[in-house]
């Protein structure tokens, strides 16, 4: 049965979500998340690159500096880190997380396999093969290695499997933006057959085809 709507959404008074995000695969998994939930948020651009991460009305909210951040209204809550803000979303509507002990704990399994592994790797790779090329050889080779890793094991798990915890979840909203800037990474993904059949995939979902061009348009979704 298709999960149920939650009850709020078009309901007496617009609830709204704050969602303070920049166009980063961190900011995109929570505007993703937002547009498959249909949950009404209104998105407030903030420039990491002009340094208003920093400005102490974003740090009330989100004291480590970064984005995405999110502010409920209907809850009375603040919250930060993409990680949690996409299991609270998954809590606050009863979906894209699966019931039950073990299919749940796979996807929060693969969502922290996300928040531990391929953000900070990959983000490595983006600082020093893209942005400092040359600068520092090692740093290049090791994070590049390692990102290649991350893919065969994601491309291993997806073998025979439609997404990373059987149905589509938070898991798959949390890999799929990192993966998105594979050109950035320099990895080809026909390397990784079964990860390109699911990239393209939820890149053809209608919800990805907004959530990825929040807060604003910086280009089309990267098609291998
Ligand atoms: N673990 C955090 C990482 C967030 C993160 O690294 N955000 C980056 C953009 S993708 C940021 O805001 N950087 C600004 C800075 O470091 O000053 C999460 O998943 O939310």
């Amino acid at each position: 049965m298709p999960p149920q709507a939650p009850s709020f959404v078009g309901e007496g008074p617009q609830t709204v979500i704050d969602l303070y995000t920049w166009t980063t695969p961190n900011g995109r998994k929570i505007s993703i998340a937002l547009e498959e939930l249909g949950l009404p948020y209104t998105a407030h651009p903030v420039d990491i690159g002009k340094g208003e991460q920093f400005k102490p009305d974003f740090l009330a909210i989100s004291p480590n500096n970064k984005i995405p951040a999110i502010v409920d209204r209907d809850a009375g809550l603040a919250l930060m880190e993409s990680g949690a803000i996409l299991l609270y979303l998954a809590e606050k509507t009863g979906r894209l997380l699966p019931g039950g002990l073990e299919p749940r704990l796979r996807a929060i399994e693969w969502l922290m396999w996300q928040m531990g592994g391929v953000g900070p790797m990959f983000g490595q790779v983006h600082h020093f093969v893209k942005y400092n090329k040359g600068k520092a050889p090692y740093a290049e080779e090791r994070f590049l290695a390692e990102a290649h890793r991350l893919y065969g094991v994601l491309d291993r798990r997806l073998a025979g499997r439609e997404f990373v915890a059987d149905t589509y979840s938070i898991a798959d909203i949390a890999i799929w933006p990192w993966v998105s800037r594979y050109e950035w990474q320099t990895v080809d993904l026909n390397r990784y057959p079964n990860v390109k059949r699911w990239y393209l995939a939820i890149a053809a979902r209608p919800a990805v085809q907004k959530g990825y061009h929040v807060p604003k348009k910086v280009q089309e979704i990267p098609l291998p």
